[in-house]
């Protein structure tokens, strides 16, 4: 199919339980019930073989070198690279949770240099619009199942939290900072009125490679 039907791409960034699942999972629900193909992933994907590498090392299983673990992030979203491009390229719409933006936000918080944390995502596919779910990581800790993984430590949140607000200021042109302590329903009711203008707009644009 011509590059002129092309779905749109959007991804879901914030730290760890700030709600970027639910609303993920509504903006698919609400593209689905006006007919527009839409795929859902999730990054981390695992279950790859590279996955499956994450996912122990996530659920402290297994330890890694902080940059090996890094790498093995950007390989996982190299690995579906090719299925992204071809999924937008056929129309469909795909809602992503968690991109290379995480990749560079969990690591550079751990104080590595943010060039090269960035250096492996260049080339990837680059999304439309990025959501950006935003609140104070306290207000987070209270909510369901928070500690369990390994990067679910206050102090670290806060951390990730600062290298997002930086990120969110160099790619301002098509990040949307959403401030997630808002009601779910108000929140799905933003994202999805800028979601649904951008799939319209970027139907006839060539997609786009991160620089
Ligand atoms: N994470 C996720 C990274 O450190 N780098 C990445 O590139 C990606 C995609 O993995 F703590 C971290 C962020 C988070 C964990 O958890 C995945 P969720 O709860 O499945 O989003």
């Amino acid at each position: 199919m011509s590059a002129g039907r092309r779905g749109a791409f959007f991804v879901f960034e914030g730290c760890d339980r700030s709600g970027k699942t639910t609303q993920s999972r509504l903006l698919a629900e609400f593209f689905k019930s006006k007919g527009i193909p839409t795929l859902s992933m999730i990054f981390p994907e695992r279950e790859s073989s590279i996955g499956q590498v994450i996912n122990s090392y996530l659920t402290n299983s297994k330890d890694l070198p902080d940059e090996v673990i890094h790498l093995m992030f950007a390989a996982n979203r190299w690995e579906y690279m090719n299925k992204i491009q071809k999924e937008l390229l056929a129309g469909t719409t795909l809602i992503v949770d968690r991109y290379s933006y995480s990749g560079v936000a969990y690591t550079v918080a751990k104080g590595l240099d943010y060039d090269w944390c960035y250096a492996p995502e260049r080339g990837l596919i680059k999304p439309d619009a990025v959501f950006y779910l935003n609140t104070a990581p306290d207000n987070l800790s209270s909510r369901g199942k928070y500690g369990e993984e390994r990067y679910e430590k206050l102090e670290f949140q806060h951390k990730v939290a600062e290298v997002y607000n930086r990120i969110c200021e160099r790619e301002s042109s098509y990040w949307h900072e959403i401030d997630a302590s808002q009601p779910v329903a108000e929140l799905h009711t933003r994202i999805s009125g800028i979601a649904e203008k951008l799939q319209q707009q970027v139907k006839g644009k060539p997609l786009d490679k991160l620089k």
